[in-house]
C-alpha cells in the first residue's frame, strides 16, 4: 500500500524547490540556459559545447552523453527550427530521464518503519525532523528513535528536533546497541499508538564497528518484530558533494537496500544536476527534496517542477 501523502495542499510552506535550486540555475546550469538563448547554428560545435557545460553541471558523463545524442539525432531527423525549440526538447528530454511526477512513501498501518541511512553529516537528523513534521501534517502520529547512539550529542539534537516538531522521541543513553533502542522504539509506538516509528541512524561508528554490518543489524531487530519492515529505508544525500553522492547511494544500495532518497541542501548546493545521473544510474526514486536549514524547507521531490525550475528565468 502506498500511501499518499503527496496532496499539494499539503505541503509545507518553507522555501520551494525553484526557490532552492537558484545556485544550481544561477551556476553552472545557467551556462546550459544561456546557451539555448543566444542566436546560435546548431552544429556538430554547439552540441559539443553542450556536452561540455552538462558535464560541468553535474549531470554525469553518462548521463549527458545520453542527452546530448538524443538531441542530435532528434536535430538530424527533423530539424529544430530554433535554439528554444532544442531546449524544449532537452527539458522534456530531462523530465521523461526523472521518470515524472512524484513517488509516494509505503507506510502500512498499524506501525510502518522508516529507516533513515547516510553518512555523517549530510543531513539525517534534520531531514528527520522535516519528515515527521510532514507526516503528522499529513494525519500520521510519527515516533522517533534515536539510533545514532554513536554521539552524546546527536541523541541530544534529535531530541531537541522532536521538542521543535512536537513529535515524541525514544532515546537511550550513548554508546547504547542501536539495535536495543530501535526494540524499544517499536515496543514504545505499539504502546503508545504510534503509527510510523522514523529511525536515526550513524553516519560513522568506531572503527572497529563496521556501519553497515551495524545497519543490518538493526534491520534484522526490525525484521523480527514487523517481518516485512523497514517498509523504507531512506537514503540521505548531500545535493553539494555532486557525483560523490553518487559513490555513497552505491554502497548504501548494495549493503542495505535503499527504497528512496532524500537529496538534503538542495539550497546551497549548485549541482543539483547530480539528480539526473542519480535517476539514471540508480534507479532509485528521489522522494524528498530539502530547501532549507528550516523544519518546513522539505518537499516531495517533483520531476516536473524540478526540470521546469531549473529552465526558469
Ligand atoms: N542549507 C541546508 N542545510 C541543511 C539541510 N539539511 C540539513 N542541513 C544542515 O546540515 C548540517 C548537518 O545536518 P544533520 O541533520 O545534523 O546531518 P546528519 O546526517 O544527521 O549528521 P551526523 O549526525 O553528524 O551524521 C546541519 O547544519 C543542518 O542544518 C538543507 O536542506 N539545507
Ligand atoms: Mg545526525
Amino acid at each position: 500500500m502506498v500511501f499518499n501523502i503527496f496532496r499539494k495542499k499539503e505541503q509545507p510552506a518553507g522555501a520551494g524547490v525553484a526557490e532552492s535550486l537558484e545556485k544550481t540555475r544561477g551556476g553552472l546550469f545557467g551556462a546550459v540556459r544561456n546557451m539555448f538563448q543566444a542566436r546560435r547554428e546548431l552544429d556538430a560545435a554547439f552540441w559539443d559545447e553542450l556536452e561540455e557545460r552538462l558535464i560541468q553541471a553535474d549531470l554525469g558523463a553518462h548521463t549527458t552523453a545520453d542527452l546530448v545524442d538524443t538531441l542530435r539525432e532528434t536535430h538530424d531527423k527533423r530539424r529544430f527550427d530554433s535554439p528554444e525549440q532544442a531546449e524544449a526538447a532537452l527539458r522534456q528530454e530531462m523530465m521523461r530521464l526523472l521518470g515524472g511526477g512524484t513517488v509516494g512513501l509505503n507506510l502500512p498501518l498499524p506501525l510502518a518503519v522508516i529507516l533513515v541511512v547516510g553518512v555523517n553529516g549530510v543531513g539525517k537528523t534534520t531531514s528527520i525532523a522535516k519528515l515527521a513534521k510532514f507526516l503528522a501534517q499529513s494525519g500520521r502520529k510519527p515516533l522517533l528513535v534515536a539510533g545514532d547512539t554513536f554521539r552524546a550529542a546527536a541523541i541530544d539534537q534529535l531530541k531537541v528536533w522532536g521538542e521543535r516538531v512536537a513529535v515524541p522521541v525514544v532515546a537511550q543513553g550513548p554508546g547504547s546497541d542501536p539495535s536495543a533502542v530501535v526494540f524499544d522504539g517499536i515496543k514504545a509506538a505499539r504502546a503508545r499508538g504510534a503509527d510510523v516509528l522514523i529511525v536515526d541512524t550513524a553516519g560513522r561508528l568506531h572503527t572497529k564497528i563496521n556501519l553497515m554490518e551495524e545497519l543490518k543489524k538493526v534491520q534484522r531487530i526490525v525484521q523480527r518484530q514487523i517481518p516485512d519492515a523497514p517498509h523504507e529505508t531512506l537514503l540521505v544525500l548531500d545535493a553539494v558533494t555532486g557525483q560523490n553522492a553518487l559513490v555513497q547511494a552505491k554502497s548504501f544500495t548494495q549493503a542495505v537496500g535503499v527504497t528512496g532518497l532524500v537529496l538534503a541542501k538542495l539550497d546551497s548546493s549548485s549541482k543539483g544536476g547530480v539528480v539526473f545521473s542519480i535517476a539514471q544510474e540508480l534507479s532509485l526514486p528521489i522522494k524528498f527534496v530539502g530547501t532549507g536549514e528550516r523544519v518546513d524547507d522539505f518537499a516531495p521531490f517533483d520531476a516536473g517542477e524540478f526540470a521546469g525550475a531549473l529552465f526558469a528565468e
